[in-house]
């Protein structure tokens, strides 16, 4: 297994880089969608993932390198996290286990993701997010369950945007209920949103937002002998392609407000993975800003569409 470099939540490494880059501010400093294929973990080969590829996918994975770039500037005391596989019954589950160690498999893709991963939570902030939900009359739990096997969502987001692991990370699951009633529980993510901006605030924390959701989702239920062949790569259809380009022509010309609608009309339209919630909480935890969204990078992946985009509040 790979060696993977650790900090703790709260170590002097951490808070000394509170006072140091971007200036100290504490708060929501930035929001990424990061989505989670985990085609482009395969596409890279880091050392904790298994199995090997010859590439793939570049144009997406020169938008997180543009995302890695952005978020070292902006010097996070953590990095948040909301995924759509990790799938809760009941209510909003926050990861509590102080170290998740474990292989992480995609179920459909394993002969493409087994990846090893050891990284530090935040637990203080995480606790604080359980109780702020709580507070908010959401069902929320801590998960403190050293057993749990991490999504493959959870993983390929954190690792897309930071391989090194170095800062620690809060991830929360996806209550299931989306699946079953398409955008209904939009508003509870609403709620959860700015319940994780409380907890940001009084913890003190300098955090950076990630949503691990792709766009459109319809994908290919057939493999190429090889599985990184760009030959093949192509959006569904047209209606799932241009779905996707209007909503991010919203998310390029602002405000986030306007999301409000567009994000519930695209999920209808494209049957978007954002249906899980994670986009509507990142943009309700930065308390829907008044700025554009700056779209890294834009492809598919098995036909679904994927962008990766920072918002700064
Ligand atoms: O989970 C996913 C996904 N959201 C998109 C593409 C391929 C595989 O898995
Ligand atoms: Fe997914």
């Amino acid at each position: 297994m790979a060696r993977v470099f650790h900090a703790t939540a709260g170590d002097s490494r951490t808070t000394a880089r509170r006072g140091s880059a971007s200036g100290g501010r504490a708060g929501i400093v930035a929001g990424y969608l990061a989505p989670h294929p985990p085609h482009l973990v395969y596409a890279e080969n880091p050392p904790q993932n298994e199995p090997r590829s010859t590439g793939g996918w570049e144009v997406l994975r020169w938008g997180y390198e543009e995302l890695r770039r952005r978020l070292a500037a902006h010097a996070p005391d953590v990095l948040v996290v909301h995924a759509p596989h990790w799938i809760t019954m009941v209510g909003h589950h926050v990861n509590c286990v102080p170290r998740s160690r474990g292989i992480s498999v995609e179920p459909i893709f394993p002969h493409l993701f087994r990846y090893h991963y050891d990284f530090a939570t935040d637990v203080a902030l995480a606790e604080a997010i359980v109780a702020e939900a709580a507070d908010a009359g959401l069902v929320a739990s801590a998960m403190r369950d050293e057993g749990v096997r991490v999504d493959y969502a959870t993983i390929g987001a954190l690792h897309l945007a930071n391989p090194a692991w170095d800062i620690p990370v809060v991830s929360l699951s996806a209550n299931n209920n989306p699946y079953f009633y398409s955008d209904a529980a939009l508003d509870e993510m609403e709620t959860l949103g700015a319940a994780t901006a409380r907890a940001v605030e009084r913890t003190g924390r300098r955090a950076v937002l990630l949503a691990s959701n792709s766009l459109s989702h319809l994908h290919w239920d057939r493999e190429p002998d090889l599985p990184e062949d760009m030959g093949v790569e192509r959006p569904f259809n047209h209606h799932q392609y241009a779905a996707d380009m209007e909503l991010l022509k919203v998310v390029r010309e602002g405000p986030t407000e306007r999301l409000r609608a567009a994000v519930p009309a695209h999920i209808a339209a494209a049957q978007a993975e954002t249906k899980a919630g994670s986009l509507t909480w990142l943009l309700a935890a930065m308390g829907w800003p008044a700025v554009a969204g700056d779209v890294l990078a834009y492809g598919t992946v098995i036909a679904t569409g994927n962008a990766v985009v920072e918002w700064v509040p």
